[in-house]
C-alpha cells in the first residue's frame, strides 16, 4: 500500500508544479525576476566599487572586489521581492471602488519551492561566508609579511600625530608613506576612543587609550589620500583629518631627512 501512496503524491506534486509553472502570471513574474536579476547584476559589476573611487591599495581593490561579489550574488535574491512586488502593485492588486468582495486564493506550501529555496539560500549564504571569512583574513595580514616598516598612530582630541621609531623618531601630523612598502600602524589614543581610517587604503581600526590596535597596508598608489577619525569622539570630531602622502622611496628619505631623521 505504501509506495503506491508515496507515488501517488508525487504524481500529485508533479501535476501541481506544472500547473503552477503554466500559468500565466507566474510566467510573466519569472521574466520580471530575469530582467531584473540582469538589471542587478549590471549595477553590482559596474557601480557599488566605482562609487568608492580607485584603490590605493591591494587591500582597497579586494574589498572592492567583495563588494562587486556580494553584489552580484545579492541580485537574484533581490529582484525575486523586486519582481513579486512590483507585479503585485500593477497586475494583482485589486481594481475598483471599495474592498474586493472575495479574498484573494490562499497561500499552499510547495515542497519542491521550499526545499529549492532553502537549499539556493544555504549555499549563497556558505559561499558569501567563505569568502567574507578569507577575504577578512587577506586585510588583517596584507603588510604585515616581509620586513614593514613601523608607524605609530596617536589619535588625541582632534588630531592625529604619527612617529616613526625605526626613522629616527620623526614626528608629524601628516602621515609620509613610502610607495609599495609594507606598513604596520601601532595605533592608540591619549585620550577618548578614535578610529583610524585611511579610507582609500581600506583599513580602518579603533584607537583605543587602554591598548594598542594593529593594522597593516601596502600603498600601491603614488598620491595624497584622506585620514579621518570614524568614531564620534567629540565637538571637532567631523574636523579630525589629515592626509596620507605616498611618495617615491627617494621621496620618502628626502622628507625624513628634512624632518631629522634618517631612512
Ligand atoms: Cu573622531
Amino acid at each position: 500500500m505504501r509506495p503506491m501512496t508515496i507515488t501517488t503524491s508525487m504524481d500529485h506534486m508533479a501535476t501541481r508544479t506544472r500547473g503552477f509553472s503554466r500559468r500565466r502570471d507566474v510566467r510573466q513574474v519569472v521574466a520580471l525576476w530575469a530582467v531584473l536579476t540582469v538589471l542587478g547584476v549590471v549595477f553590482g559589476l559596474f557601480v557599488p566599487a566605482r562609487l568608492m573611487g580607485p584603490p590605493a591599495s591591494p587591500t582597497m581593490r579586494g574589498i572592492e572586489d567583495t563588494m562587486t561579489v556580494f553584489s552580484v550574488a545579492a541580485a537574484p535574491v533581490a529582484a525575486v521581492v523586486w519582481a513579486v512586488a512590483l507585479y503585485s502593485l500593477l497586475v494583482w492588486r485589486h481594481k475598483g471602488a471599495g474592498p474586493p468582495e472575495t479574498d484573494g486564493p490562499a497561500l499552499r506550501t510547495s515542497r519542491p519551492a521550499a526545499v529549492l529555496w532553502i537549499l539556493l539560500s544555504s549555499v549563497l549564504c556558505v559561499f558569501l561566508l567563505v569568502w567574507g571569512l578569507a577575504e577578512m583574513g587577506s586585510v588583517a595580514t596584507a603588510g604585515s609579511r616581509n620586513n614593514p616598516m613601523v608607524v605609530n598612530v596617536t589619535g588625541n582630541q582632534w588630531v592625529w600625530t604619527f612617529d616613526y621609531p625605526d626613522k629616527g623618531g620623526v614626528q608629524s601630523d601628516q602621515l609620509y608613506l613610502p610607495v609599495d612598502q609594507p606598513v604596520v600602524f601601532h595605533v592608540r589614543s591619549k585620550d577618548v576612543i578614535h578610529s583610524f581610517w585611511v579610507v582609500k587604503m581600506g583599513i580602518k581600526v579603533d584607537a583605543n587609550p587602554w591598548e594598542v590596535t594593529q593594522t597593516s597596508v601596502v600603498p600601491n598608489k603614488l598620491g595624497t589620500f584622506d585620514i579621518r577619525c570614524a568614531e564620534l569622539c567629540g565637538l571637532l570630531h567631523a574636523d579630525m583629518e589629515t592626509s596620507a602622502h605616498v611618495v617615491s622611496g627617494a621621496g620618502f628619505t628626502q622628507w625624513l631627512q628634512a624632518h631629522g631623521g634618517h631612512a
